[in-house]
């Protein structure tokens, strides 16, 4: 690790996303040296703080990574697609927040709680992706589940927080909810219906398979996260009215029996995980109660009766935390760590 601290950009900066880097940086006490903000010509000039400094917003182009050691992306695939590699050309390694390149064979995808080995790829093409919100949050949980007793089958559905589709979504539901309050007409153009007291089977783009590409990231990325292709993942992925915090309800099938009382056990000391389950004081996991924590909350666990071999959970994580910005300050934390001189 460098004494004097490593140059950071963060694309995408004044995004939900981005702007939770600026703070996750800072409360992790990241060693920045020189914190390089990039966004769309939109909002070149604009001033955001990182530990007390005024910092302006820079345009992200092919010229803007002069010097940097690690690029924080989080401002599309399209984004990444067009300047991650220009990033990496310039010396800097990406952490990539979209979907780019997590399918890529030739890129690691990490979530440092479970594979965290992989980062050590990045010396391919200076990339790392970071998952899918919905994926870290589940794989933080059931890894040590893995470990000890291995997982035939996932069963997942998720109740999805807005946020997940940046600040303009976090806007329509607060609108939508005063203007229902206020008697007026309701308006929609992030989602294709109303989102405020309704719920929606369909997050990001239908597939011809019926499914959604939001589902198929969690079958195809736990699978390459795992390393392990024979394990059944089928999910249904709905967007509900929160702001922060996805919910996921997950049936898993284990190759051996677990008890429920194991499960908590295991919980209780898994890296980034809180045990909440006391359903006598009304004690569950809960959107409202993540918001703004780095540990994963899991309770609700019970063994399946309809199975020889089965858990239900619930697990619940800060979508914008975990899901994204924590995660990938948790990779540049490593790669400093082991990998940066
Ligand atoms: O393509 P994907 O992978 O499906 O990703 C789509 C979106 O998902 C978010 C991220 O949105 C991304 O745009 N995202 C990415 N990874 C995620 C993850 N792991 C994730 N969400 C959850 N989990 P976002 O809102 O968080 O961030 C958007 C950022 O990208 C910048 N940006 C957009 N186009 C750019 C660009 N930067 C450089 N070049 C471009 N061409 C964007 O900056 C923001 O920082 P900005 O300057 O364009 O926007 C500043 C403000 O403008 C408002 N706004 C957004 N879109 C529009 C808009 N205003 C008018 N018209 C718009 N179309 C917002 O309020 C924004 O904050
Ligand atoms: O692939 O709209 O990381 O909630 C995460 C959240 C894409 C969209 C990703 C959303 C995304 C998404």
């Amino acid at each position: 690790m460098k004494q004097e601290g490593y140059n950071v950009a963060i694309a995408g900066a004044t995004g939900a996303v981005g702007g939770a880097m600026l703070d996750v940086l800072a409360r992790r006490n990241f060693p920045v040296k020189e914190l390089r903000l990039l966004a769309s010509e939109r909002s070149v000039g604009k001033v955001l703080q990182f530990k007390g400094q005024d910092i302006k917003v820079q345009l992200l182009d092919d010229n803007a990574f002069a010097g940097i050691d690690v690029a924080l992306f989080s401002a599309g695939a399209q984004r990444s697609l067009d300047f991650a590699p220009a990033a990496a050309r310039a010396g800097a390694v990406v952490v990539d927040n979209s979907s780019a390149y997590r399918m890529d064979p030739e890129i690691p995808l990490v979530v440092p709680e479970v594979n965290p080995h992989a980062i050590a790829d990045y010396k391919r093409h200076g990339i790392i992706a970071n998952p899918n919100c919905s994926t870290i949050q589940m794989l933080v949980a059931l890894k040590p589940i893995l470990d000890k007793v291995g997982i035939k089958r996932i069963v997942v559905s998720t109740y999805q927080a807005v946020s997940g589709s940046g600040n303009p979504a976090i806007e329509e539901l607060k609108s939508q909810v005063k203007a229902y309050a206020a008697g007026d007409k309701l308006e929609s153009s992030v989602y294709p219906h109303q989102i405020a007291f309704n719920c929606l089977p369909h997050i990001d783009s239908f597939l011809e398979s019926g499914y959604t590409k939001e589902e198929m990231k969690m079958v195809n990325e736990t699978r390459k996260i795992f390393e392990d292709n024979s394990i059944g993942v089928t999910a249904t992925t709905v967007r509900v009215p929160v702001i922060y915090g996805h919910s996921e309800s997950v049936n898993i099938e284990t190759k051996s029996k677990i008890s429920a009382q194991e499960v908590k056990d295991l919980m209780k000391t898994a890296a980034g995980v809180k045990l909440v389950d006391n359903p006598a004081n009304n004690e569950y996991p809960l959107a409202l109660d993540c918001e703004g924590k780095f540990d994963t909350l899991v309770g609700r666990i019970r063994e399946d009766e309809s199975i020889a071999n089965g858990i239900n959970m619930w697990i619940v994580s800060d979508n914008i935390l975990k899901g994204a910005a924590l995660n990938a300050v948790q990779i540049a934390e490593v790669l400093i760590a082991d990998h940066l001189g």
